[in-house]
């Protein structure tokens, strides 16, 4: 026999005596912004939308929502591409939105470490680094709105993964509220620590579904002295590896970026930023950015760059380059990277295969995932761009010109998402290198998981949330499906 669920009214009140009435949303118009996706394709309803501003305001919602069993829904900037971040239309969650704690806690610059909030914005967390003269190196074009909180519960990674790592990389220490009000904290800075089982793993990418992430310490880098950065254009993706291989060969760990654009990404974004001109004379089929960065100065970097570039005109990888001449130059070219992302939302109808293979199998998976596509969809636009360099690309047919986004993603998960899904499982690499599973790939997993991998799972979340409380349907298919 389930327990009834407290009625909304009674949750509002319960919710306002704990965070106060100023921080509570109720209603379908002043809790709508919570319980849709930035990108509208998923719709929720709430009971409540709760914006504490301690961790103490966490662990009482949730002390209270679970001896009341109900259901509490995780959610930082709302960036989520899956689905993952706004609740189910049963209308019975509460969404606890961490915005209002965004403070970063501290800073200790000789121990390259930083405590914060898990409210804190990606971009304040970044700016607070620099003005202790560090980097915090997580880089995503959502910086502006995704949080600390949920960059680590969605494991985030962006441009700067193949130097820094993703988030598990980058985090030391979290305090996180358990599904039963518990608060687990190892808000330590240290680099070593080999004390039992590292517990805070456990929560990085869990998407918000063992533990709702209220704080966290971050690894700080020093900041580079100088960056170069080049818009390349190679003869394919084969050129392309072979070329950041050169890269790596002869500048070592500067390699920062190494970002694969497709001819189509890049009309598709030249189209919508409407004022920015191509960076190279010609246009190419393929091109990459690349940046270096190190702490020798501007002028012996950027000769390590031009001696990349030269090897790589010599062996046929390099067709033509423009090198950033100025910041303005860099900024424009990093630009035209980022802003592909939005160009695929503005233009509607994006088939999205965030995919990873790996690297030795990159090139050929593009082409051959490419060529496959194109025989089921002859007219998409093969936007496919992104992080090459650590085997994760965007590859995302978008919808002809001529055929309306709704008529074209009905092809999304059947052929298009199953074939390049399928053929990157086949080459043993993700289905999901970045964007996390939410509801969009969850019953994915039971196609692309082990058994043993699932009841692993299952079992974790039925040792931390037995009563399936924190983003239920998110991640995990019901056990047995
Ligand atoms: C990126 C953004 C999401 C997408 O630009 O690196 O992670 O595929 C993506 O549009
Ligand atoms: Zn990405």
């Amino acid at each position: 026999m389930t327990a009834e669920l407290p009625t909304p009214d009674t949750t509002l009140r319960a919710m306002q005596a704990i965070v106060g009435a100023n921080a509570c949303r109720s209603g379908d118009a002043d809790t709508q912004a919570y319980v849709t996706d930035y990108r509208g394709i998923y719709r929720g309803q709430a009971q409540v939308v709760v914006l504490p501003a301690s961790t103490e305001e966490v662990s009482r919602v949730l002390q209270w929502c679970h001896a009341q069993r109900v259901p509490v829904v995780p959610q930082g900037g709302n960036t989520s591409l899956m689905g993952g971040a706004v609740p189910d239309d049963s209308g019975t969650a509460v969404v606890v939105n961490l915005s209002r704690m965004n403070r970063v806690l501290a800073i200790d610059p000789v121990n390259d470490t930083m405590t914060v909030q898990a409210g804190v914005t990606l971009s304040a967390a970044r700016s607070a680094a620099e003005a202790e003269q560090r980097l915090f190196p997580l880089r995503i074009g959502s910086e502006g709105s995704c949080q600390i909180g949920g960059n680590l519960s969605t494991n985030a990674g962006g441009t700067a993964v193949l130097r820094y790592g993703n988030m598990r990389d980058l985090v030391l220490g979290l305090e996180v509220v358990l599904p039963d009000g518990r608060i687990y904290s190892s808000l330590r800075g240290l680099r070593k620590d080999n004390t039992g089982y590292d517990l805070k793993q456990l929560f990085v990418g869990a998407e918000g579904t063992l533990g709702i992430i209220t704080g966290a310490v971050l690894k700080l880098m020093p900041q580079p002295r100088s960056s170069a950065v080049a818009f390349v254009a190679v003869p394919d993706p084969a050129a392309a590896v072979a070329l950041l291989g050169e890269a790596k060969r002869l500048s070592g760990q500067a390699v920062t970026a190494f970002e694969l654009i497709s001819r189509p990404a890049l009309d598709l974004v030249l189209e919508y930023l409407g004022n920015i001109a191509s960076p190279l004379q010609e246009r190419h089929d393929w091109m990459v950015l690349v940046e270096l960065t190190s702490g020798t100065d501007a002028e012996s970097l950027n000769a390590t760059l031009m001696e990349i570039l030269e090897s790589g005109f010599s062996q046929g990888l390099v067709l033509d380059a423009a090198v950033a001449a100025s910041l303005s130059d860099a900024q424009t070219f990093w630009r035209i990277r980022e802003e592909i992302s939005d160009a695929q939302t503005r233009t509607g109808g994006s088939i999205k295969c965030d995919v990873s293979v790996p690297l030795s199998r990159i090139a050929a998976f593009v082409e051959e995932a490419s060529a496959r596509v194109l025989e089921l969809v002859p007219d998409a636009r093969m936007v496919i761009y992104g992080h090459m360099g650590d085997g994760n690309v965007h590859f995302n047919p978008l919808r002809p010109k001529d055929q309306p986004a709704r008529d074209f993603l009905t092809q999304w998960y059947e052929p298009v998402s199953a074939l390049v899904d399928g053929m990157a499982h086949a080459e043993n690499g993700s289905i999901s290198a970045e964007h996390g599973i939410g509801v969009a790939k969850r019953d994915d997993l039971t196609r692309y998981k082990s058994q043993v991998e699932l009841e692993l799972m299952w079992q974790v979340k039925q040792a931390l949330d037995p009563l399936n409380l924190l983003n239920p349907g998110k991640v995990l298919p019901a056990p047995g499906r």
